[in-house]
């Protein structure tokens, strides 16, 4: 029989390594499901919402850095993978999406289903075309795979069912190479400028981020030639946070006092492979030197004095050996002594001992932390899941944590742990969910099943959008629209065929979890946790506290004194 340009999609696919494809069926789909049902080495993974599974592919690309594939049918069925893909292309994970299109004859008529996904997905992607011809199989779907994996994002692939479902004209892949990983150094001019502006600072912090990946031990060696604290952002935390004697911590609205003050009171900021978004949290008077593997990240979130472009790992071993010894420890020392009070400070709002409704959300997350497996995967909803993971989850080098970090939607827990799972059986896999969160993409609760994942589901059952809450608190808006009449989700989970469990006292809570973890199969715990769990920022800026008050006075003004004085017993009294 011969070929159909569906077998040869497939083949690229499996020539590049792939062993999944994230999707949901569809007619324009058929030749290739039909295609990918017919290997041992391919598997189709079906999700009950196309989001979920760009998310899961996502995930699955930000775990093994290699090429993940999610797919959807024509109009409707790609045009629900947009928001999982923007959250992969900022996340610059590489990720082929395979969009079904309509009859290759009705398009330009408004037919059934018609969209333009070349238009749809051009700003979520580094590429994006259709295949109308099927002589341009394999090529263009090489060029969309090649550049989803060098420029790090995503590739749009828009294929009509009756183009993949015809005869093939080339017969097998053209490229038979694994994927090149150059060093990028800055020329050695450039080094002697960096070691030169380096040495002869004498109170240097080092900003680092998800770039760092790979060299953390060129990181400590760096530090401890400077004497440096190490702040890192966000994505950097599973990088950079374990075996460090140098870290003080996060910076940012989630951060820790001590990664900001650092930052604030440092001579010459070093910002290494981070793209760490909020401006206000830069030093004003500081040299501030940046290197990045990307030229136009350069100078993107503050001022900059010097600019390098390399990658982290050969960037620092060819500086390395070019540096003094820094012999001034003090400021190194503060940062440390500061970190280590932030830290015992955040601790004791995760501890708990009594019977006392409701449960802390810190204290949830910190047992889940001490409960985790060595190797464990978490995924943390946007929301304030976000915060606890970045505050209480430690890392240690084996550990991975996904969120939304970056394009910052919610719901994206559930479905990166599906990605997780699918692509890693045998480690265990967290979903830290928001209640929110996890309604909003709830669909795929049934993907557990329907794949045997045996994800664990914490969630943060507050009864609200919380984190949004805050912001209207701290903006002085009265808060609305934020509150959730919610179900009970254990009996969802068990109605999905998960095990479910309820903690409402934090007495409950650790057989709760230790149940759960040890479960043979995927489980769900939903954790009555306190609402007003503020959490507050390292620093409280003017506006912010004028906020916060204008939120009492309106507060007060509108009756809701009840609000008030849980807010001042969850926050104010502890
Ligand atoms: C609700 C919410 C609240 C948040 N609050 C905070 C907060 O308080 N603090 C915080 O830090 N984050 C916070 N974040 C996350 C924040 O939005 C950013 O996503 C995060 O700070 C970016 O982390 P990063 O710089 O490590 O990663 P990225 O943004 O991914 O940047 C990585 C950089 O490294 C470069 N790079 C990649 N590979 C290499 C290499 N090999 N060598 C050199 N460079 C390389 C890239 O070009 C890029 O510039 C929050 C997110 C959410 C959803
Ligand atoms: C898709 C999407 N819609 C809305 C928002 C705005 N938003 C950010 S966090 C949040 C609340 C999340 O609620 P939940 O999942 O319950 O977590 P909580 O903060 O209550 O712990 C909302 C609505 C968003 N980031 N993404
Ligand atoms: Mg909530």
């Amino acid at each position: 029989m011969a070929k159909r340009v569906a077998d040869l999609l497939v083949d690229v696919l499996l020539e590049e390594g792939v062993e999944r494809v994230y999707g949901v069926s569809g007619d324009s789909l058929n030749g290739i499901t039909d295609s990918i049902r017919t290997r041992t080495e391919i598997q189709w993974v079906h999700t009950r919402h196309e989001e979920a599974a760009a998310f899961a592919a996502g995930a699955e690309a930000h775990l093994t850095g290699k090429l993940a594939v999610c797919a959807g049918s024509c109009g409707p069925g790609n045009l629900h993978l947009i928001n999982g893909l923007y959250d992969c292309h900022r996340s610059r994970v590489p990720v082929l999406a395979i969009a079904a299109q309509i009859p290759s004859n009705e398009i330009g008529s408004g037919y059934f289903q018609e969209t333009r996904p070349e238009h749809l997905f051009a700003q979520c992607s580094h590429y994006c075309e259709l295949v109308s011809h099927p002589d341009q199989m394999p090529r263009v779907l090489e060029i969309a795979m090649q550049t989803a994996i060098s420029r790090r994002g995503v590739a749009v692939v828009a294929i009509p069912g009756d183009v993949a479902m015809r005869d093939a004209v080339e017969q097998v892949p053209r490229l038979h190479f694994p994927e090149p990983r150059p060093s990028v150094c800055p020329s050695d001019d450039e080094l002697n400028i960096l070691a030169k502006v380096l040495n002869r600072s004498r109170r240097i912090t080092i900003l680092g981020g998800a770039g760092c990946a790979g060299a953390h031990k060129e990181l400590i060696e760096l530090a401890g030639k400077l004497q440096a604290p190490i702040v890192h952002a966000m994505r950097g935390k599973e990088f950079i946070e374990y075996d460090n004697p140098f870290d003080v911590g996060m910076t940012g609205l989630l951060g820790f006092s001590s990664g900001f003050h650092a930052m604030m009171n440092c001579e010459t900021l070093l910002m290494i492979g981070t793209d760490f978004p909020y401006q206000q949290f830069f030093p004003q008077d500081a040299t501030i030197v940046q290197i990045d593997l990307r030229g136009e990240q350069l100078g993107r979130r503050s001022k900059l004095d010097f600019g390098f472009v390399g990658d982290t790992k050969t960037t620092l071993r060819a500086l390395l050996p070019k540096l003094k010894q820094n012999e001034y420890e003090v400021h190194l020392n503060e940062s440390l002594e500061h970190y280590q009070k932030a830290r015992k400070d955040l601790d004791e709002l995760a501890t708990e001992h009594s019977s006392k409704k409701p449960i802390h959300p810190q204290y949830v997350a910190r047992l889940l932390n001490q409960f985790a497996a060595e190797d464990a995967i978490f995924t943390c909803d946007v929301g304030t899941p976000t915060i606890w993971a970045a505050r209480y989850l430690t890392m240690n080098g084996k550990r991975r944590i996904i969120g939304s970090f970056t394009h910052g939607s919610m719901a994206n827990a559930l479905p990166q742990a599906i990605g997780a799972q699918a692509s890693h059986r045998g480690r265990q896999v967290i979903s830290m969910s928001g209640d929110g969160g996890l309604a909003m993409l709830m669909g795929d609760l049934l993907t557990l099943r329907q794949h045997q994942l045996p994800i664990k589901l914490i969630v943060f059952k507050n009864d609200s959008l919380a984190f949004v809450e805050l912001e209207m608190k701290a903006a002085g808006i009265l808060d609305f629209g934020t509150h959730l009449r919610n179900p009970d989700f254990t009996k969802i989970a068990e109605g999905a065929g998960l095990l479910g469990l309820r903690a409402e006292t934090p007495d409950q809570l650790q057989p709760m979890i230790a149940q759960a973890l040890s479960h043979n199969g995927p489980a769900l715990v939903e954790v009555l946790v306190s609402r007003q769990e503020l959490s507050m920022p390292p620093t409280i800026i003017y506006e912010q506290a004028k906020g916060f008050s204008l939120f009492m006075l309106k507060a007060v003004l509108n009756g809701r004194g009840d609000e008030i004085i849980d807010l001042a017993r969850v926050n104010l009294l502890r």
